[in-house]
């Protein structure tokens, strides 16, 4: 058993001082009392929070930071980006693919991100030729999630088609196709890789309306069972145009027309939607999975979230191509794009007097945990002990109390607030370093070096 005490904690039911937590040897959190002593546990100065859930990564991504902020063609959009990125993942073997994750959820762990969805599509080897072991890629994420401890939902991606309506794969694709039998027998051999990490879940991720056809995609749903359902949809302009050219309808009405959307489903992206749409999303109760960083980096456009929102929407944020990885900076930039189109402030707050860190953290927060589908998110009994301690004398937070702890991490402060982390109740940062830091950074350099000499 383990057994901590915090000077502050954010609890259930709201902000909580001398707050004692006791950890079950499973990692699951046995008890929480308020207004005690720490009697025997380990005191922590410091603001405890329940650690956020980052809900879509592509873990690989994070070995080619910086190196598509080059103009590639005249045309300079994300189509270009993607070819960057085709290219740098043509020749990564599973060895480069466990080394640069575990840097990636090294670093989320230590910006304050405690569980990850890792929407994964590198299945296959540099040819396309399936690996002997289907999960052997599926297998070298389980082991950089095993070394940072992060809590894993592995995503494996159904991709099939190359365009909207089954239109043929490209060759720079050729490492993400299966059809839906070959698909089914990837889930299963990921599921089995996965079996040992403590409380790793296995979802599926049908790539975006652009890989799968209406009939493969309910197939494929159907047979997943009870599990997550991931899906990229109208991240781009020319995605709706060329999916209304296609079938006369736009990306999200065609997932709800077409799928049994509800609330196993996250929705990643939606920038491009009508009013339709948005009132479809929220109804559907789906969870929006908005990646402001990347979508930024990307130059995809803005979400409306005040319309979402105001009926009922559910967001969380995902660091997807993790060019940086930073919780609070998600959120914050999450509300910066909307102040800056809108002209505005404290959007996401919604009423007066509210604490807009506090709305993003609990928004990203709940819609992190349905992403993931699983008792996580929250420090009360039964919840998986994933806790992140914030430090007090930071300057953003120094002399703060409640509310503005997370105002100020969110708009003042980065991963550097972030003190110490626990998953599953073990530690996992002590004093702002991950504990595997030095060991997943040396790995991931000499990784980086060789790709770039190949
Ligand atoms: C991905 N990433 O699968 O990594 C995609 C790009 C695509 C983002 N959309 C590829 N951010 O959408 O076809
Ligand atoms: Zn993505």
């Amino acid at each position: 058993m383990t057994n901590l005490h915090f000077s502050h904690a954010l609890l259930p039911d709201g902000w909580a001082a001398d707050v004692r937590i006791d950890v079950d040897p499973s990692g699951a959190i046995r008890g929480v009392a308020a207004g005690v002593p720490a009697d025997g546990a380990v005191r922590h100065r410091g603001i405890a929070v329940p650690g956020l859930a980052n809900l879509h990564s592509h873990a690989f991504q994070r070995g080619m930071a910086g190196l598509a902020e080059r103009r590639s063609d005249a045309a300079g959009n994300f189509w270009g980006w993607r070819d960057v990125m085709y290219r740098f993942l043509s020749t990564l073997d599973p060895d480069d693919v466990a080394a640069i994750a575990a840097q990636a959820y090294v670093e989320m762990a230590e910006s304050g991100f405690t569980a990850v969805a890792e929407f994964h599509y590198l299945h296959h080897a540099p040819d396309g030729t399936p690996y002997a072991d289907p999960a052997e890629m599926a297998a070298a994420i389980g082991r950089a999630a095993a070394e940072s401890g992060i809590e894993l939902t592995h995503l494996p991606v159904f991709y099939a088609y190359g365009r909207f309506g089954g239109g043929p794969t490209e060759a720079g694709q050729r490492r993400f196709v299966n059809g839906p039998d070959r698909f089914a027998r990837l889930l299963e051999a990921s599921r089995a890789a996965l079996r040992d990490l403590p409380d790793a879940v296995v979802g599926i991720a049908p790539h975006s309306v652009r890989a799968v056809t209406g009939a493969t995609l309910r197939a494929v749903v159907a047979a997943a069972g009870d599990v997550p359902v991931h899906i990229h949809v109208a991240e781009q302009q020319k995605e709706v145009d060329d999916c209304v050219a296609w079938c006369g309808r736009r990306p999200v009405d065609w997932v709800h027309d077409e799928a049994p959307v509800d609330a196993r489903w996250c929705l990643v992206h939606a920038t491009h939607v009508t009013a339709g749409e948005v009132t479809r999303m929220a109804a559907s109760e789906a969870v929006v999975g908005l990646c402001p960083i990347t979508e930024g980096n990307l130059g995809d456009g803005l979400f409306p979230v005040p319309s979402f929102l105001d009926q009922g929407g559910r967001f969380g944020v995902g660091s997807d191509c993790n060019v940086r990885i930073d919780a609070a900076e998600e959120l914050r930039l999450l509300e910066y794009g909307q102040r800056l189109r809108d002209e505005k402030r404290n959007v996401v707050a919604g009423a007066p007097g509210r604490s807009t860190g506090r709305a993003l953290y609990d928004r990203a927060l709940a819609g992190g945990v349905q992403a993931h589908g699983r008792a996580i998110g929250a420090l009360a009994p039964g919840m998986r002990a994933d806790i992140v301690l914030l430090d007090p004398d930071h300057p953003a937070l120094v002399g703060r109390s409640g509310d503005q702890w997370l105002d100020g991490w969110v708009f003042g402060g980065d991963g550097r607030a972030v003190r110490d982390v626990w998953i599953g109740g073990r530690q996992v940062v002590a004093d702002g370093r991950h504990l595997a830091r030095d060991a997943a950074r040396a790995r991931f350099a000499r990784t980086v070096e060789r790709l770039a000499d190949r």
